[in-house]
C-alpha cells in the first residue's frame, strides 16, 4: 500500500467531514466524507454524508467540483458503494466524472452495496484500500454495532460531583458540570439520534433536550427526544415520544424499528441503573467537577452490588481536562468502556 502525504492528510480531512455532528444517521445509514485532491496534491472539492436520502460523500464532493473532477484522486473514508440504494451507485458518478484514482479507508461490508473496488478497477481506475482503517473503523463503532445486535448503541453521559453525585438534596443541579462540559456535551448529543430520559427527569428537570452550537442555536438535524416510563405524565412534557416501558431492551426494540442508531441516555439514575444491569450500556461519558455536595441523587441508582468483589468496572478509553471558562475550575471528562455484565437473579447477590 503506497499513499502520498497528500493522500494521508485527506483522508484525515475526510474523516473529520465524515464524523460532522448533528447529521441523522438511521438504519442502515454511514457517515462518510470524501475529498477530491489534484495531481499536485491540492484540494479540489470535498463533501460528506448528510443522511438518508441524500448525495453519497463522494456523490456530493464531485457535484462541487463539477468538471474539475477529472482526472483527480478521490479519498474516501469507505469503499464507494455499488448498488442503487437511496441514491445512485457512487462507482458510476466517480468513473463518469473522470476519477483517476481511488484510495478508501475500510471496504462495505454491506452485501448490498459492496462491489465498488472491483467495479473501479474494471473501469481503469486505480484503486488503493486501507489507509487510516482503524480510525475509519472506529467512526463506524456505533453503525456496527447497531446492524450487529439490531439495537440502537448506547451512550450514558452524566454529570457529577467528586463525590459522585448529580444533584443536591433539595433537586438543584444547575449546574454541576462547567460552561465547556456543557458545551462538549451538546457536542456529543449531536452525533446521536436519540435524547432518552426516564418519567422521573422529565417530572424533576423538564428538560428540554434539544441540541445546540456553541452560540447557543438549536443545530439544524434534532435528535428524537424520548422519554421512557410506565408513569403518566403531564401531557404537556414537550418531549417527541413517550415510550411506555421499564424494560431498557424493549426500548431499544422499539428505537432500531424506528430506525434509530444511537440513543445518548441522560437519566435519571434508574434509568441509567436499569440500563447498566441490563448490559445495555455501550459508552460511559462522565464530567467530574471539582464540588462536593455530601448527600443529594447519586449519579447512578442501585444497582444490586452489594460487596466489591461485584463493583462494575468499566475500561478508561479517553481522559479530557475541559479548560474553566471565565475563572471557573477545570472539569474532567473521562470516556469509559463497559465490561460484559453476568445478569444474575436478585436473590443471588445478597448471600
Ligand atoms: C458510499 N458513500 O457516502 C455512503 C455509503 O440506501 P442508501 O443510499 O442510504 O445506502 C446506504 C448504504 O450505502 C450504506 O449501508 C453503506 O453501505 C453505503 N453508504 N456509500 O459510497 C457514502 N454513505
Ligand atoms: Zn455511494
Amino acid at each position: 500500500m503506497t499513499f502520498t502525504a497528500a493522500e494521508q492528510a485527506a483522508m484525515a480531512r475526510a474523516l473529520e467531514l465524515a464524523a460532522t455532528p448533528g447529521v441523522p444517521m438511521v438504519a442502515d445509514t454511514r457517515r462518510v466524507g470524501c475529498v477530491l485532491l489534484a495531481d499536485d496534491g491540492t484540494t479540489v472539492a470535498e463533501g460528506y454524508h448528510r443522511g438518508p436520502g441524500t448525495p453519497h460523500a463522494e456523490a456530493d464532493a464531485l457535484a462541487r467540483a463539477g468538471e474539475a473532477a477529472r482526472g483527480t484522486t478521490a479519498v474516501v473514508t469507505l469503499e464507494p458503494c455499488h448498488h442503487t440504494g437511496r441514491t445512485g451507485p457512487c462507482t458510476e458518478a466517480l468513473v463518469a466524472a473522470g476519477v483517476r484514482r481511488v484510495v478508501f479507508a475500510e471496504s462495505d461490508a454491506n452485501p448490498v452495496a459492496a462491489g465498488g473496488r472491483a467495479r473501479l478497477e474494471a473501469a481503469g481506475i486505480e484503486v488503493e484500500a486501507g489507509l487510516m482503517a482503524a480510525e475509519a473503523d472506529a467512526l463506524a463503532g456505533v453503525y456496527r454495532l447497531a446492524q450487529r445486535e439490531q439495537r440502537p448503541f448506547v451512550t450514558w453521559k452524566f454529570a457529577a460531583t467528586l463525590d459522585g453525585r448529580s444533584a443536591a438534596a433539595d433537586g438543584t443541579s444547575r449546574w454541576v458540570s462547567g460552561t465547556a462540559a456543557r458545551r462538549d456535551t451538546h457536542r456529543l448529543r449531536a452525533r446521536c439520534d436519540v435524547m432518552l430520559v426516564g418519567t422521573g427527569t422529565v417530572e424533576v428537570d423538564h428538560p428540554r433536550l434539544t441540541v445546540r452550537d456553541d452560540e447557543d442555536r438549536p443545530v439544524e438535524h434534532q435528535p428524537l427526544r424520548v422519554v421512557m416510563g410506565e408513569r403518566d405524565l403531564d401531557p404537556n412534557h414537550g418531549l417527541d415520544l413517550h415510550l411506555r416501558t421499564r424494560d431498557p431492551r424493549a426500548a431499544l426494540a422499539d428505537l432500531f424499528g424506528r430506525d434509530r442508531q444511537h440513543v445518548f441516555l441522560e437519566g435519571g439514575p434508574t434509568l441509567a441503573a436499569a440500563f447498566l444491569t441490563a448490559g445495555l450500556v455501550d459508552e460511559i461519558v462522565v464530567y467530574v467537577a471539582p464540588m462536593l455536595l455530601g448527600a443529594g441523587r447519586s449519579a447512578v441508582g442501585d444497582l444490586g452490588i452489594t460487596t466489591i468483589g461485584e463493583a462494575l468496572r468499566p475500561r478508561v478509553t479517553d481522559i479530557t481536562v475541559l479548560p474553566g471558562v471565565d475563572g471557573e475550575e477545570p472539569n474532567v471528562r473521562l470516556t469509559l468502556t463497559p465490561t460484559p455484565v453476568t445478569p444474575r437473579p436478585r436473590n443471588e447477590r445478597h448471600t
